[in-house]
Parts: C-alpha cells; sequence; structure tokens
C-alpha cells in the first residue's frame, strides 16, 4: 500500500528522554521526602510500565505500600513541572537521522504525526527545546498519553493518531524505540521500523518492519515504502 504518513513516538524515538524522565521523578519524590529513588538498573525494569503514573502504582505496589497513602496524580504533576523545566534547561538534542528523515518526509509529501505514552505538555516542552517551534508546527496530529484509555502496548494511541490523520493502518509507518511501542503499533494494524535505544537496547523486537541503529540508516522515504507490507 502507498505509503503517506510516518507516526513517531516521542520518548527514546526522537531523543533520549528517559534519562530526563527518571531525574524528574527522583526529584518530585525527594521534593516530597518520599525517601525514593529509582538507579537506573531499577527504572529499565520499571519502564516495562509504560506511564509515569502507572509506573509510580507499582513501584508502590513493590514496595508494599497501600496505593490510596500517596496523592499519585499530584505527584506526578510534579513530576512533569520538573520534567519540563529540566527539557528547557538541558538542551537535550534529537537523535541522529530523526531531522533530516522528518524534513525529507515532507518533502516527499508525506506527512507526520505523533503517538505517545506521555502527556502533551512534555511533548511541547520537547519540541520547543529540540526543534524550536511547538509541536503542532512541526507535526500534523499529535496523540498522547493522556488522551487514551490505555496506554502501549495497547493500540489506542497508535489508533486516535490514524484518527486525527484520516488514514488506515495500512497508509502509514510507525516509528519506536521499545517494544512495547511495536506491540502498540502491530495491534493497531501498522507496520513498524524500530530504533532502539538507551533503556530499550537488547529488547525483542519480533515483529518489526526493521530493527536499526539510528534513523539515518532508512534510505529517507524511499527507504520507508519499501517497508510497507504489500497490499492484499
Ligand atoms: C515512554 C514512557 C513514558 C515516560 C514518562 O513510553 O513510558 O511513560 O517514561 O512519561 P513511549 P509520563 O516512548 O512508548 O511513549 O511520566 O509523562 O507518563
Ligand atoms: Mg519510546
Amino acid at each position: 500500500m502507498a505509503l503517506e504518513a510516518l507516526i513517531f513516538d516521542v520518548d527514546g524515538t526522537l531523543a533520549e528522554t528517559e534519562e530526563v524522565h527518571r531525574q524528574a521523578f527522583n526529584d518530585a519524590f525527594a521534593a516530597q521526602g518520599l525517601g525514593w529513588y529509582w538507579s537506573q538498573q531499577a527504572y529499565r525494569r520499571l519502564l516495562g510500565t509504560t506511564g509515569g503514573k502507572e509506573r509510580i502504582a507499582r513501584h508502590m505496589d513493590e514496595i508494599g505500600i497501600a496505593r490510596d497513602t500517596c496523592d499519585i496524580a499530584a505527584l506526578h504533576r510534579a513530576k512533569t513541572a520538573r520534567y519540563t523545566a529540566l527539557v528547557a534547561q538541558r538542551g537535550l538534542g534529537l537523535r541522529a537521522g530523526v531531522a533530516d528523515l522528518i524534513a525529507q518526509a515532507q518533502y516527499a509529501g508525506l506527512r507526520v504525526a505523533i503517538a505517545t505514552t506521555t502527556s502533551r505538555a512534555n511533548v511541547e516542552a520537547l519540541c520547543t527545546a529540540t526543534f524550536g517551534a511547538p509541536a503542532n508546527r512541526v507535526f500534523e496530529a499529535l496523540a498522547c498519553g493522556d488522551e487514551v484509555a490505555r496506554k502501549k502496548p495497547a493500540p489506542d494511541v497508535f489508533l486516535l493518531a490514524l484518527r486525527r490523520l484520516g488514514l488506515p493502518a495500512t497508509r502509514a509507518l510507525a516509528i519506536e524505540d521499545s517494544r512495547n511501542g511495536l506491540h502498540a503499533a502491530r495491534a493497531a494494524g501498522l507496520a513498524c521500523v524500530v530504533t532502539p535505544s538507551l533503556y530499550t537496547e537488547g529488547e525483542d523486537f519480533t515483529g518489526a518492519a526493521r530493527v536499526c541503529g539510528s534513523l539515518a540508516e532508512l534510505g529517507g522515504p524511499a527507504g520507508l515504502r519499501t517497508l510497507m507490507q504489500p497490499a492484499h
């Protein structure tokens, strides 16, 4: 089928953001005097649970603290405020090949969209820091984790992006960095390219149309078109 759109994941795919998320969680925990600290090793495991609020709830379960003893939503709001401030300060860059692929895709007439587990506020902070522009100047459609009932690996956020693009899954390609993201894309019926990131290297990417070290290896829009599933 003809390729008409690329749907990008954000965290780990556009930029290596997870260390900034981890610091923001730890800073929010410290500010509230909780005595919780997520090391890189712990965070690798916790990332199996997508979504910050869900991740905090899992942590509480693991350390045997009842969920109703903590205002998880308020704690997560503090984490988001810290994350957006850190992204603005850090000078975080896009991963190799991302800016070129988006520019080449748009030049070739492809539409670009986002399907992410994280919130719109975090996407805006990252786009301002990396593209120097608001998200809707770069991406035609945005689908964020705070807009859907079920986060990845459920297909919801990809289905929302497709609905906003007005396209069937057969005409778009997902670009992801994680197994959970790959499963979400496949469950939505999308072909998916995976570029593993710091925290997802070594995961099982069975079902990916292609696994690449960076998006610079894909051969631009022409290379991506060859990955589309044949019509049936
Ligand atoms: C990334 C995530 C996110 C971030 C935290 O998943 O799992 O939860 O780690 O974001 P993906 P929030 O790249 O598959 O979208 O704290 O804003 O939920
Ligand atoms: Mg990701």
